[in-house]
């Protein structure tokens, strides 16, 4: 008979572990002191799961090896279609808690109760790249959140801009092959850099007031946590007595607005490219929930016929001045899903799942994408039962009488699958509910059939300009930079000329900072309009980020370079004041095994100096001893955490020993008052103080790198 393989198995230890090994060396591990059995999928336990079934010691392998074959098989098939558009993306859990009845204007049954707390999911996503692209990409963020109601699950299915690119749901699969690496050569990956990109939105003019959203800060935010989010669409509510008003949704975050200027974008990409999706991990495992408000914007027929433009435009917003925001609840995101794959990719938005209360408007984008959303999951989840994975099923009772289809889970029990039967009330399963049920909107729609754009959509540039002229003048200057940027990437000189022209109906001084940056020959003429650009829509200070910040440094994060020797009152000094603006401290040192301080205390490090740069951080302190400093100062990995912080205008705190690494890195003539000395204890208030302006956006001095001058703002 065949000695059993376990004969040949010895004990043996591997550090702290106690293990198995086998004939070839290999590690088991088993199951005992209560730790469950590794089983396959039928529930026959394993006995060994490092050897696959073999003739003799060294093969060949035997097709009867069933654990071999099932591990395989289901490691083969783990992938599912990537979404096509916002594949890469980061989901949790919370509710939504709403403040005060709104029965008045919606039925829907969230709004009724104040104080109602409605579970909730939400995901965030970039657009344009691949699952494994980095999330510092220059893009629309996604803001998709399901509403788990008492009557059935809401979608609202945003982003971070409130605005469209395109007017009719047509142009999409232009728009995205477009914007998505090109077809032939399959790069560049999430990025709009590229000549397809620009050509589209040369040639698609109602795509420019977007085109000056994506080029500001908005599209490289900081954080998900300092984003805001928008329905984008006009939509409807309507009350018991089927009274509709119109609404736009917006979400604003407690946090304030914040961005990264994109030389540090660019760089935070390669040192961390789950820069954002660590930050929400971190933010909510930590305690510290991320907060937004339920904004609404509602509006009447009457404001309907008067506003300049079509609330039906997914290209134009209704200024927050014309038509203040009501806040009305608020987001809170508590939860970290178990697992990625069940709930962040499996999560299936459909605009089209709507609760009573809830209705569309006849935007031809929203219309589209009623159809898109259901036909992608399909493809996507890979058959129609998708929406009773726990993640997209409702939480409240359901009943249909659906049934079968792939991987059916749950189908009636009953005889019961049709109706109207004979049945009765305890077998004849669920009826039709006239009172409760969804009712759409009875509104009037009267016309002929026609393929037209409505000439109340012709306007493309006046909103362009309303946005440029709302921006700070720093803002200003990131929008032309990126448009430069953007535009220098793009191989075909008349592409480039034609942008141009196109700014030139937004404002003749960022065309010319454009043209100027991108050494253009000739000044190209302003692209034929439409319908003439308005400028007396006023500037809305709302859409500027500069112009709301937040006033305090809470939910940010200083990055604290210290060395052995560092002196203990002062880092305890910074600690106390970030905790207590509710913002966190980072020690990045120069190994991981941390730094003992003058104290003699064992200081942990987060980060060594090679993985964790200043572009992970909002602020930095320089607390190096002097000798630890001496040792560091010729370090590329050091001088570029102090020379990218202060090129990207972010606040410095320096212990007085650290002043020749400054030197070192940015030259001894540009000390300005975004460098702060700690000296004494209560200097690390003053400084976290100073933090609350997030960067010190005054830093006109100029850096030396290479022996050229680069921008201070790092543009
Ligand atoms: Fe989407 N969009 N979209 N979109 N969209 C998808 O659905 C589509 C649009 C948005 O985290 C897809 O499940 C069309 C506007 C978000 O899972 C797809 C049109 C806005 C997400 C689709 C639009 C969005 C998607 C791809 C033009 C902001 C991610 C995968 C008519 C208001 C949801 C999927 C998530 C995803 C179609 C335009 C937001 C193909 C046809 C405007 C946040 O169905």
């Amino acid at each position: 008979m065949a000695k059993m393989s376990d004969n040949r198995r010895k004990a043996a230890r591997l550090m702290d572990q106690k293990v198995i090994r086998g004939s070839g060396g290999e590690i088991h591990q088993v199951a005992e002191n209560g730790v469950p059995q590794l089983t396959t999928q039928q529930g026959v336990p394993v006995a060994d799961d490092q050897n696959s079934l073999k003739l003799g010691n060294r093969g060949p392998a035997a097709l009867e090896d069933f654990h071999l074959r099932e591990k395989i098989f289901h490691f083969d098939h783990e992938r599912i279609p990537e979404r096509v558009v916002h594949a890469r993306g980061f989901g949790a859990h919370g509710y939504f808690e709403n403040y005060e009845s709104l029965s008045n204007i919606t039925r829907a049954d969230l709004f009724l109760r104040a104080g109602e707390r409605t579970p909730a999911f939400v995901r965030f996503s970039t657009v344009a790249g691949n699952k494994g692209s980095a999330d510092l990409a220059r893009d629309v963020r996604g803001f998709a959140v399901k509403l788990y109601t008492k009557e059935g699950n809401w979608d609202i299915v945003g982003n971070n801009i409130p605005v469209f690119f395109i007017q009719d749901a047509i142009k999409f699969p232009d728009l995205i092959h477009a914007a998505k690496e090109e077809p032939d050569r399959g790069f560049p990956q999430a990025q709009t850099a590229h000549d397809n990109f620009w050509d589209f939105i040369s040639l698609t003019p109602e795509s420019i007031h977007m085109a000056m959203w994506i080029m500001s800060d908005r599209a490289i935010p900081r954080s998900f946590r300092f984003m805001e989010g928008f329905g984008v669409h006009t939509f409807r509510l309507v009350n018991a007595r089927g009274k509709s008003t119109f609404v736009k949704f917006h979400w604003k975050p407690k946090l304030g607005l914040q961005s990264v200027v994109w030389n540090e974008a660019v760089k935070i990409n390669g040192a961390d490219p789950d820069f954002h999706r660590r930050d929400l991990w971190s933010a909510i495992q930590s305690g510290n929930c991320p907060e937004w408000e339920l904004g609404l914007q509602l509006f009447d027929e009457k404001f309907v016929d008067n506003f300049a433009f079509d609330v039906l435009d997914a290209t134009k917003i209704i200024p927050e001045e014309q038509i203040p925001i009501r806040r009305v609840g608020r987001l809170v995101l508590d939860r970290c899903v178990d697992n990625f794959f069940a709930e962040t990719e499996q999560v299936a938005f459909c605009t089209q799942n709507i609760v009573p209360g809830v209705d569309f408007s006849n935007d031809p984008l929203l219309q589209g994408r009623n159809f898109s959303y259901l036909d992608t999951q399909l493809k996507r989840l890979g058959g129609p039962n998708f929406t009773r994975l726990p993640v997209n099923a409702p939480k409240c009772p359901f009943h249909t009488l659906q049934q079968d289809g792939h991987m059916a889970l749950v189908n009636p029990r009953t005889r019961v699958n049709y109706e109207p039967n004979s049945w009765g009330a305890e077998l004849g399963g669920p009826r039709e509910s006239p009172e409760r049920g969804f009712q759409s909107y009875a509104s009037e729609e009267e016309g002929q059939k026609l393929r037209t754009r409505p000439d109340s959509f012709a306007d493309h540039y006046s909103q362009a300009r309303q946005f440029y002229v709302s921006q700070t003048p720093i803002e200003q200057e990131h929008v032309a930079a990126a448009f430069a940027f953007e535009l220098s990437k793009v191989e075909t000189p008349t592409i480039r000329s034609r942008m141009v022209a196109h700014l030139l109906n937004v404002d003749k001084g960022l065309a010319e900072t454009v043209a100027r940056t991108l050494g253009l020959q000739t000044m190209p003429k302003a692209a034929e309009a439409a319908r003439p650009t308005r400028t007396d829509l006023k500037a809305s200070p709302s859409l500027s980020i500069l112009r709301n910040p937040p006033q305090s440094f809470e939910g940010r994060k200083v990055g604290a370079l210290l060395t052995d020797g560092v002196n203990a009152d002062l880092l305890n000094a910074l600690r106390r004041a970030l905790e207590e603006e509710g913002a966190q401290l980072e020690i990045v040192a120069p190994s991981i095994g941390g730094v003992e301080d003058s104290d003699g205390n064992r200081i942990e490090a987060q980060q060594s100096i090679n993985g964790g740069p200043s572009v992970l951080y909002d602020a930095v302190a320089l607390l190096t001893s002097e000798k630890g400093m001496l040792r560091l100062i010729a370090e590329p990995a050091t001088r570029d955490f102090v020379s990218d912080a202060f090129a990207h205008s972010k606040f410095i705190a320096y212990a007085e020993t650290a002043t020749p690494l400054i030197t070192a890195a940015i030259g001894d003539n540009h000390l300005d008052a975004g460098l702060i000395r700690i000296k004494a204890t209560e200097d690390a208030a003053l400084f976290v103080k100073a933090c609350r302006r997030f960067r010190f956006w005054e830093r006109k001095s100029q850096v030396q790198v290479n022996g050229r001058r680069q921008d201070a703002h790092g543009l």
